[in-house]
């Protein structure tokens, strides 16, 4: 169904060109008239896609006013209301599955297997769950109400998963939003807006601001916003946290991670190796809860690493929208050439570095599977989050250790434990400091379960009950607000 088509897709081809292949906001229910922008690049091939438009403070400011209009209207539903907005949503996203999954590969350059096995599959599920919570809120939350208006900035790498993460959420517990897409990759929230007018979604309800950091960082400094949540570098994360600290704004982060896949010597090391590919090569490496530090017992150390490079060799590399590839393209030539950095430095403190044989395709930024091993803790390639195709190999002696040199990390996003010995695997779990441990698995992702980190991986959760609580507060901060200076705590 999704043979090779380099130069694109019919049907995403046509969606684009239906909108001129510019693209303005999505405020109020309404598309903007294109304005000044950039130009959002597939990077499988370096050609242009569309023109996006860089919102301006007077677009930030229209789109907030309808958010905040649009909160009264959408909280005076009741959740069952709410819920049939958010089934909606689900279904359409269903009926538009094939076009989502190919726009999101031509704009983002991840396979098509994945995006349309995973990533569309997965943003269905999440507003269908959510349709759920929305209509059991007032039975599970009595005591709470949701923020208002709530301003979000997504990453690139899911752009579509993330956004579901965000909007979900924050939809199903009476918030209306204003979200800002990655620059790298807007074409599928403006899809995802064209779905919200198809399903009559109220006006205001979303909004979706495109434009850069600049835009993104308007967004968290808004004092008409309530509540703010981010997904992306660690460096952002902190500085979101500095800049609204003491604005009273409630605040999500989900941050970078460097996690441990641990292999002990009694695990089906088959099993391990394939994990450890989709650990680490899902998404050419760009994925935050990557397992990008294998920890493998002594004992087994040579054996793993031997097949695990005849695997390498295997995976193949090349045209996303081409479903029998295994590793697509990064997202752009400025994250190849932030990988290319990072991997010199471990070759310049010592690491080796092993890549399969083969050429690559001679356009696009593609980047081979890559293993350094005579790696220390210490290394930089070790210790910071690459977010490229990039593994690195330790290895430990005792259960002891795998769990130290596993917590030995800024990180503590999430963590993989292969053993056939369910009593050691359930001892090792919860002593490694991770927001998810999956044992003789891996990214294994529900909307029914929290996602979130440790550490500088963030705080707050996504998902499941915490990741509802994460949109609502609680009554009485309301009612200590409206109290008289005199009555007020001290
Ligand atoms: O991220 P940014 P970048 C990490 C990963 C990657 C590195 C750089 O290591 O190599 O970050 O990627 C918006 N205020 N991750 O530069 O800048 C930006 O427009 C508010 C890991 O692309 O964090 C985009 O929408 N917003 C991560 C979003 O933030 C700002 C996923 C993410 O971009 C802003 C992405 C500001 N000051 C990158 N500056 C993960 N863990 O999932 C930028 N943005």
């Amino acid at each position: 169904e999704y043979g090779p088509a380099p130069e694109g897709d019919e049907q995403a081809v046509a969606w684009l060109d239906s909108h001129g292949r510019k693209f303005g906001s999505f405020i109020d229910g309404t598309f903007t008239k294109p304005g000044k922008g950039f130009a959002t690049i597939n990077p499988a091939n370096g050609k242009e896609l569309a023109q996006i438009t860089q919102s301006t403070k007077a677009d930030l400011d229209r789109a907030l006013k309808a958010a905040r209009k649009a909160t009264g209207p959408w909280q005076a539903l009741s959740g069952f209301e709410r819920a049939k907005y958010l089934y909606a949503i689900a279904r359409q996203v269903q009926k538009h599955a094939r076009l989502f999954a190919v726009l999101e590969t031509m704009d983002n350059g991840k396979p098509i297997r994945e995006s349309r096995d995973i990533d569309v599959p997965l943003v269905a599920r999440h507003f269908y769950h959510h349709a759920g919570w929305a209509q059991h809120i007032e039975r599970e939350f009595p005591d709470h109400q949701p923020y208002g208006v709530c301003g979000q900035v997504i990453p690139w790498n899911f752009p579509l998963l993330m956004m579901a993460w965000k909007i979900a959420p924050a939809l199903a517990a009476g918030n209306t939003v204003v979200l800002k897409p990655a620059e790298f990759t807007s074409l599928t929230a403006l899809l995802f807006a064209e779905i919200c007018r198809e399903i009559d979604l109220p006006p205001g309800v979303v909004n979706i601001v495109t434009g850069d950091g600049e835009v993104g960082a308007a967004i968290m400094d808004h004092p008409d916003i309530d509540k703010v949540a981010f997904t992306g570098s660690t460096g952002v994360g902190k500085a979101i946290r500095k800049a609204t600290a003491g604005s009273g704004k409630g605040i999500s982060l989900e941050l970078g991670g460097k996690s441990p896949f641990i292999v002990f010597e009694d695990a089906d090391i088959d099993s391990a190796v394939e994990g450890l590919v989709d650990a680490i090569w899902f998404n050419q490496g760009q994925v935050c809860c990557a397992g990008s530090r294998l920890l493998v017992q002594e004992s087994i150390e040579k054996r793993f690493i031997k097949k695990l490079k005849a695997r390498m060799a295997k995976l193949r590399i090349g045209d996303p929208l081409d479903k029998a590839i295994d590793i697509g393209a990064l997202i752009a030539p400025i994250q190849v050439e932030r990988v290319a950095e990072l991997m010199k430095k471990g070759e310049q403190e010592g690491a080796i570095r092993y890549q399969p044989d083969g050429e690559l395709p001679a356009d696009g930024c593609f980047m081979k599977p890559t293993l350094f091993t005579n790696v220390s803790p210490a290394n930089t390639i070790a210790s910071e989050e690459v977010f490229g195709p990039v593994l690195v190999a330790m290895s430990f002696r005792t259960p002891d250790e795998a769990v130290s040199l596993a917590n030995n990390s800024l990180y503590g996003l999430a963590a993989s434990v292969w053993s056939e010995n369910i009593n050691l695997a359930l001892d090792i779990a919860p002593r490694v400091k991770a927001g998810i441990v999956w044992i003789n698995s891996t990214n294994q992702f529900d909307a029914a379960c929290g996602f979130g980190g440790y550490k500088e991986s963030g705080f707050g959760r996504e998902g499941g009950k915490e990741g509802m609580a994460a949109y609502l507060r609680p009554t009485w901060e309301t009612k200590l607000k409206a109290l008289p200076a005199s009555q007020k705590p001290v």
